[in-house]
């Protein structure tokens, strides 16, 4: 039929890379750029078929965020703005690779079938293409306009350059059937921000050198897009550096100053005490730092941070919400809050959270788990330590809030009880629902800021980060690596977690796990300890029974 030849003509013009497996892993394919073009043909078929199958929007992102820039990327955007569902993974990877066109064909009408997708129905698909500064993006985003092109009835929209979160931002927006062009998003954060920064209570501002705020754009879309922001916003001193001139990612970037925890390109001596913050090559992660006097090493002020901070922020805010409130009302109006990390997230940060009386879940590695367990609670809290989070709060919990904003608007207005309304709706407006955004997540984190009159330095005091070491074994094969408990307890090989726990038992606050990592063929190990000596000594000794 029609399809089915359209189908093999397009294809065949792109014949994907001999010897090369490909897996969609924990943020969809990546590798060097010149073996993607098929790749990313092939996941314009399925973002179409995604959208086929939904009846709605979906998106395709290419960039390989903080990787170097010769690699590319690309990943799908479910219809809600999230993480394409996880169920369909094993159809990209097979698809990916397909060794020929006919190959390609039989894989796609067997999973049409299976999932029930009519291709010759009257449905029609969209499909939201980004892309990032890479400039290899713009020949692999052809590639994936004729895979859009390879199902008849789906149409591909060029979003043009963007960050991964304006992208899921855009294709969750038009999908609620709101305007989703780049302007809206840049209308949507601003003014958020500034219904924030009038609700600062009177008194809290700080000196005037708090006020500036330093970004390390690492050289990618995210430095040139805050350009733009910081244009809409007066209120603000935001100085842009790396935004474009330089190598991306190299020795920029947030990838780069969590891990390293050095000084990046572009900042000296003349920044010591000011606050800084750096943002990865696709903008979906941040963190703050700052540099001290003689010293090349920075005081790094993580994802886990910034969590603690939002959660502080927004329990403060419903406890005021909560205050006086006529019980029998109330019980409907209490927020189920809870906050989700991973194995990764510093224990004191653990600690922190418990104290202030949340609820702390674990769940393993990936955006997409955290996301998929914050969106059980009233206000979900996710961050990855390396940065990565965001807020969700329930559509339910949502409404609610408006109608009491709009109860206290007529009895009470101007209230304490008004104003903390007010500022959790302009909260659920800035911070991006769809993904973890490092340009949403700065300026949440500037407007805190200025709520509590602190600086980054107050900040860095909520809690102490115990000292912590990352390490990397290559093995023969790490998938021999299977974990449970959120990637906690090792339950292959057997006897190994023992061998672990032994390990463990001899350092004071000690924890270690390892698991086998989504996206290098490495198996990662993390130790915390009370001294930097114990828990660099606890990963070596633990990556030597790995090895
Ligand atoms: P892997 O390689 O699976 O550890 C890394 C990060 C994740 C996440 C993904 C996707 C660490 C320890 N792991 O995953 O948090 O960001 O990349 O980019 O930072
Ligand atoms: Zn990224």
């Amino acid at each position: 039929d029609e399809q089915r030849s359209l189908l093999l003509e397009l294809s065949s013009r792109f014949s994907p890379p001999q010897g090369v497996k490909l897996s969609y892993g924990t943020a969809g394919f990546r590798a060097d750029a010149s073996l993607l073009e098929s790749t990313v043909y092939r996941v314009g078929i399925l973002a179409a078929l995604r959208s086929l199958k939904t009846g709605a929007v979906t998106g395709l992102m290419i960039t390989a965020s903080h990787n170097q820039i010769s690699d590319n990327g690309v990943k799908v955007a479910d219809p809600s703005g999230g993480m394409l569902t996880q169920h369909w993974e094993p159809f990209a990877d097979s698809i990916a690779n397909a060794p020929d066109s006919s190959s390609l064909v039989q894989l796609i009408e067997a999973f049409v079938k299976k999932e029930n997708i009519l291709l010759d129905g009257k449905d029609v698909a969209e499909v939201l293409l980004g892309r990032d500064t890479r400039p290899s993006g713009s020949s692999l985003l052809e590639a994936a306009k004729q895979g859009v092109a390879s199902i008849a009835r789906a149409t591909a929209v060029d979003m043009g350059v963007v960050t991964t979160p304006q992208l899921h931002w855009m294709v969750r927006a038009k999908n609620k059937c709101m305007e989703a062009s780049e302007p809206n998003y840049y209308a949507q954060l601003s003014g958020s921000f500034r219904c924030l920064l009038e609700l600062v209570p009177q008194g809290s501002l700080t000196s005037s050198t708090d006020d500036k705020l330093v970004v390390d754009g690492s050289d990618g879309v995210g430095g040139e897009k805050l350009e733009t922001l910081k244009s809409m916003l007066n209120d603000t001193t935001i100085e842009v550096r790396n935004s474009g001139n330089g190598v991306l990612n190299d020795g920029v970037g947030a990838d780069y100053v969590q891990k390293e925890k050095v000084v990046p390109r572009g900042f000296d001596t003349a920044d010591v005490g000011l606050r800084c913050a750096s943002l990865d090559g696709d903008a979906d992660r941040l963190v703050y730092f700052f540099l001290e006097p003689n010293n090349t090493r920075i005081q790094l002020v993580d994802g886990d941070k910034i969590m603690a901070l939002f959660a502080l922020f927004i329990q403060e805010q419903l406890s005021v919400l909560n205050k006086n409130e006529d019980l029998t009302v109330s019980r409907s109006h209490q927020a189920r809050i809870g906050v989700v990390q991973t194995a990764y997230a510093n224990g004191a940060s653990t600690q922190y959270l418990k104290h202030l009386g949340l609820e702390v879940v674990f769940t393993p590695t990936g955006v997409k788990h955290l996301h998929e367990k914050a969106a059980e609670f009233d206000i979900g809290i996710y961050f990855e330590a390396n940065g990565h989070g965001t807020i969700l709060f329930s559509e339910t919990y949502i409404s609610c809030l408006e109608d009491m904003n709009n109860d206290l608007q007529s009895t009470s207005r101007g209230s304490e009880r008004h104003k903390a309304a007010s500022r959790l709706l302009s909260v659920g407006k800035l911070i991006n629902q769809a993904v973890g955004d490092a340009l949403s997540g700065l300026l949440l984190v500037e407007a805190i800021l200025k709520h509590f009159g602190w600086s980054i330095h107050r900040w860095n005091e909520l809690y102490h980060d115990l000292p912590s070491r990352q390490l990397k074994v290559k093995v023969a094969d790490r998938y021999a690596v299977v974990t449970a408990n959120a990637e906690t307890v090792v339950v292959k090989p057997l006897g190994l977690q023992e061998v672990i726990d032994a390990e463990i038992a001899k350092y004071n606050h000690g924890r270690c796990f390892i698991r086998p990592s989504g996206t290098e063929d490495v198996v990662r190990v993390y130790a915390e300890a009370n001294t930097q000596e114990s828990a660099d000594a606890l990963a070596n000794s633990v990556a030597k029974l790995v090895e």
